[in-house]
């Protein structure tokens, strides 16, 4: 028995890390909480975040996971800390790794960072860029329309490059390098934020980045599945299944994938 990596979302858009770690960590079993029902948490108050990522993260650990990524950015934003005191097993959130990437990838420490209003508001990217890099100038910008534009599956859309303008104007005259996308939904819409954007802003996808760290916690605590091919992957959803699976199927290029229900309190 190969011990899984639990993953958790507010729904499907964690499947974007999903993705990475599938390409990045081959011999890994992973088990994937979303919770469809529920979704999204950008636009709820801070003691749901808290109380609904506690949920998923309870129901992994008596899946007997090894480690936890906390694929989304506004659960890790609220519960990174309390989920890390309240288990033994290591967590990691997708916060440290996008902030981490700007502060190293930036020449002027100027970052943007575009998030839910839940994240935005928790300022956790502000305050984990300074930590970083006590100097950097942080350009926050919360995008409350970006996730319903994906969720309508209109990203490509002419419409939803309109929105994504009219939102990105208000980083007008700023003058970043680096914009941090601190949403699992965002790089869907990367192609429009990029045309938005002055052409020497570079952009940074947290999902990406949190593979690396994933990998170094595995290293370090010397639970890399080595031997056992692994197991293929699961997914539980608070929410109705078929349309979990069609977006499973679509974005990881799956056929058959193992999905189940889950009840979250
Ligand atoms: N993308 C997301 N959420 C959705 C969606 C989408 N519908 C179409 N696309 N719906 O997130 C959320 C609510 N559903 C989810 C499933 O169960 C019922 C409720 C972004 C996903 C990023 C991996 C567009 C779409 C798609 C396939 C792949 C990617 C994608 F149809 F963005
Ligand atoms: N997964 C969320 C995030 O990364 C976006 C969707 C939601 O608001 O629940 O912030």
């Amino acid at each position: 028995m190969v011990r899984p990596i639990g993953v958790i979302d507010s729904g499907v858009g964690g499947l974007t890390v999903v993705k990475e770690m599938l390409i990045h960590l081959p011999n890994e079993s992973l088990i994937y909480i979303g919770d469809d029902k529920r979704c999204p948490y950008g636009s709820r108050s801070a003691e749901e975040v808290l109380k609904f990522t506690i949920e998923m993260a309870e129901a992994l650990s008596e899946m007997d996971i090894k480690m936890l990524v906390i694929a989304c950015n506004t659960a890790t934003a609220i519960a990174l800390e309390e989920i890390r005191q309240r288990f033994n097993f290591p967590v990691v959130g997708v916060i440290v790794p996008g902030a981490r990437a700007a502060v190293a990838t930036s020449k002027t420490q100027k970052i943007a960072v575009l998030g839910t209003t839940r994240t935005i508001k928790s300022s956790a990217y502000q305050n984990e860029i300074i930590k970083q890099s006590p100097y950097a100038m942080v350009y926050p910008l919360d995008c409350p329309e970006f996730v319903p534009l994906v969720e309508k599956g209109q990203y490509k859309s002419r419409e939803a490059g309109v929105v994504v303008e009219n939102r990105l104007s208000k980083l007008n005259g700023e003058n970043f390098d680096i914009a941090i996308l601190g949403c699992t939904h965002y790089p869907l819409l990367e192609a429009h934020i990029k045309k938005s954007l002055p052409p020497d802003v570079q952009i940074i996808s947290s999902a990406v980045e949190t593979v690396r760290d994933v990998e170094m916690v595995l290293t370090e605590h010397n639970i890399v599945n080595k031997g056992l091919l692994r197991q293929a992957p699961v997914f539980y959803t608070t929410g109705p299944q078929a349309a979990f699976k069609a977006i499973v199927c679509d974005w990881l290029e799956m056929e058959n994938p193992d999905i189940r229900s889950l009840m979250l309190s």
